[in-house]
This record gives structure tokens, C-alpha cells and sequence, in this order.
């Protein structure tokens, strides 16, 4: 009797298939390595490993019982129903790739944004949990039913699969369900996001102004007038690097700031100025982001609510502090554009103003803005 030499080809291919990935888990062995290395501060340990070992131990398992069962069938012997095999690890994959998600989120959650520290954040954080809450129902609803089906109705002898074309009712239903749950969630979005942008600022709000650069910012605080003098792009040269207008009588007590610096519960309006690319002013923690663009400028306006000293109680990080970054890639140095943000009492606030010092290089701190107030 001849042997079928396709037969044989089939025999070695789980083989082949299992070397494959076994190389493919070998090269990646250095990407996981690398993603430990720049964990924020506790990697996996070897866990990462022993998984994808764990994996390939059971491939190699498999395909040589595979291997295996077709050198049996030639002989007219059937050790395995693959088909129930195949099914019943459908649902094995289902229920370990579960408990790895809920792994996932036990061991991650200690990386997320505490609490926002700005009026407006609450009402963007109660948005995304509920797209977050319905977006996981969805996909363990649509999980739970993929695998369980291909284990229901896996191929069996004597069963025949029933010719289905079309269902207009079910069609109905699945296009005008989801239709209406993204409809909800896009107005929901619409509604918080125009209660974000569209309000008429405080006429108490304080005014301030960051001008982004590569690979910087500065930050510029008004004077005792409470107004920000104009600019002119025109006007930027080695001595005034913000292109304030020195003529403008609103710019000449402008003071120039290392850090922001802002008092609690206070509106702030956040003027933004780019100087060569598009930049992203970007707070996470008061859940403030605005793209900062050449010769557009935009604004943000926000309360913040949680002093820098309440958030290292409340996160238990005494060396919390809030930051400001780049959030768009604008360049090789992008990483380097951050800024401490600093939120304070009034009186922590006026004392700190009160050492700044004018942009326009007076020698001293601009101590008479204290009288003035
Ligand atoms: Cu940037």
C-alpha cells in the first residue's frame, strides 16, 4: 500500500509550526525584557517568562499528540476527537485569558490618575467610567459567547450544520442597539465636553500664560494689573524670548515664572502659545489637555481643587508633586518638556508671587505687587 505523501507533510506540520513560534518566542524573549526595564517602578519579575513558557511547553505538547494521533490514524486507530479537543480549549483560552485580564487590572490600577484635582475632572471621570463599565460588559458578553458557541456547536458526528442566509429581526436588532448606546455615550461626551470649553470665564479668573518651544516652556504671570501684556512673534529675540510688547503697558510688570504656581479654588484661564511646532499642554492630573499651535492661540480654563499638600496625603506620596507635559511628539527632545505645578493656599500663592520677578529683567523680585493688591 503507498502512503499518501500529503499525509506525511501533515504530520510534520504542528512541528514545524511549533518551531516557528518557538524562534518567534525567542526574539521577543528581549522585548519583554526591555518592557520590565521600563515598568514605572516594580516589573513583573519572571512572570512574563514563565507564561510564554508555560505556553510553548504545552505547543510542543500538543503537536507531538497530534503528530502522534495522525501517525495512529494511518493504522486505522483514532486516539483523539480534535474537533472537542479544539472546542473545549476554546473555552480553557476563554477563562485563563479572563483571570489574566483581571490580573492585569489588580496589579496595573496602582498606575492610574488619583482622583481629579480639578473641578471639571469629576464630570470627565464619571464619563469614561461609564463608557468603561459598558465597553466591559460588552466584551464579556461577546467573549463569553464566541468561545462558549464554538464549544456548543462544534462539528460532531451524525449533526448537520443548519443553512442560515439572513435574519432580518436579529440584523434589526444588533445594528440599532449599538446604535443607540454609541449615540448616548457621543451626546454624553458632547454635553461634558461644551460644559468644559464653552463657559464664560470668571471675571476673578486669574490669567496666566505658557508659551511652548523646543524643547521647553515658559510661563508668564501678570503683574499687579491682572492683565497679560500683547505679544508679536516679530518681537522674539535673544532678550525677549516670549515676544511680549514691551510698549504695551499691561506686558511691562508681566512676570516671568519657573513653575506654575496656582491658588486652590480659584478659576484660572491658561493662555497657550507655541513658538515653532505644535505642542500639547497636557496636566493629567487636573485632567487639562489643549494642543498649543503656532500662530493659533488656544486656552483652557479650570478650577483646580486639591492642594499639592491634600493629593500626598491623599495618594500617601509624599513626594507627589503635579506636572505639566508634552503630550504631543514634537521633536527629538520631547521627553524634556515638563514643568512642576505647584497648588497652594491664597497666602502660600501671594507669597510665592511675591518673589517672582518681572520678564522685562528688573534686578529685583517684584515685591511692590504685594501693595498693590
Ligand atoms: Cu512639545
Amino acid at each position: 500500500m503507498m502512503r499518501n505523501p500529503l499525509r506525511w507533510t501533515g504530520c510534520w506540520m504542528p512541528s514545524a509550526g511549533s518551531l516557528g513560534l518557538l524562534g518567534m518566542m525567542t526574539a521577543l524573549w528581549p522585548v519583554s525584557a526591555v518592557a520590565q526595564a521600563a515598568a514605572p517602578t516594580e516589573g513583573f519579575g519572571d512572570g512574563p517568562k514563565l507564561v510564554i513558557a508555560l505556553i510553548a511547553l504545552a505547543w510542543v505538547i500538543l503537536a507531538g499528540l497530534k503528530t502522534f494521533s495522525a501517525s495512529m490514524r494511518t493504522k486505522g486507530v483514532r486516539l483523539f476527537n480534535w474537533n472537542k479537543v479544539n472546542a473545549v480549549l476554546m473555552v480553557f483560552f476563554l477563562v485563563v485569558f479572563m483571570l489574566f485580564v483581571l490580573w492585569q487590572f489588580l496589579k496595573l490600577m496602582k498606575f492610574t490618575l488619583p482622583i481629579s484635582a480639578s473641578a471639571h475632572g469629576v464630570e470627565l471621570d464619571g464619563m469614561l467610567s461609564v463608557t468603561f463599565w459598558i465597553t466591559i460588559a460588552v466584551f464579556i458578553l461577546t467573549q463569553v459567547l464566541l468561545f462558549s458557541f464554538a464549544l456548543a456547536y462544534r462539528q460532531k458526528e451524525g449533526r448537520k450544520a443548519l443553512f442560515y442566509a439572513d435574519n432580518h429581526q436579529l440584523e434589526f436588532y444588533w445594528t440599532v442597539v449599538p446604535a443607540i448606546v454609541l449615540t448616548v455615550l457621543v451626546l454624553y461626551g458632547t454635553k461634558v465636553w461644551r460644559e468644559i470649553t464653552q463657559v464664560q470665564p470668571a471675571k476673578d479668573a486669574l490669567k496666566f500664560e505658557l508659551f511652548a518651544y523646543q524643547f521647553g516652556w515658559q510661563a508668564r504671570y501678570p503683574g499687579a494689573d491682572g492683565e497679560l501684556g500683547g505679544h508679536d512673534f516679530r518681537l522674539i529675540s535673544a532678550t525677549n524670548s516670549m515676544g511680549i510688547e514691551e510698549t504695551d503697558s499691561a506686558g511691562r510688570d508681566d512676570l516671568l515664572v519657573s513653575e506654575i504656581t496656582l491658588p486652590v479654588n480659584r478659576p484660572v484661564l491658561m493662555k497657550l502659545r507655541a513658538r515653532d511646532v505644535i505642542h500639547s499642554a497636557y496636566m493629567p492630573h487636573f485632567r487639562v489637555q489643549m494642543n498649543v499651535v503656532p500662530g493659533m492661540p488656544t486656552q483652557f480654563y479650570f478650577t483646580p481643587t486639591v492642594t499639592t499638600k491634600q493629593m500626598q496625603e491623599i495618594t500617601g506620596n509624599y513626594n507627589f508633586v503635579y506636572e505639566l507635559a508634552c503630550n504631543k511628539i514634537c521633536g527629538a527632545a520631547h521627553f524634556n518638556m515638563r514643568m512642576k505645578v505647584n497648588v497652594v493656599t491664597d497666602q502660600e500663592y501671594t507669597s510665592w508671587l511675591s518673589k517672582q520677578r518681572y520678564y522685562f529683567r528688573r534686578p529685583e523680585p517684584a515685591q511692590d505687587l504685594l501693595s498693590a493688591r
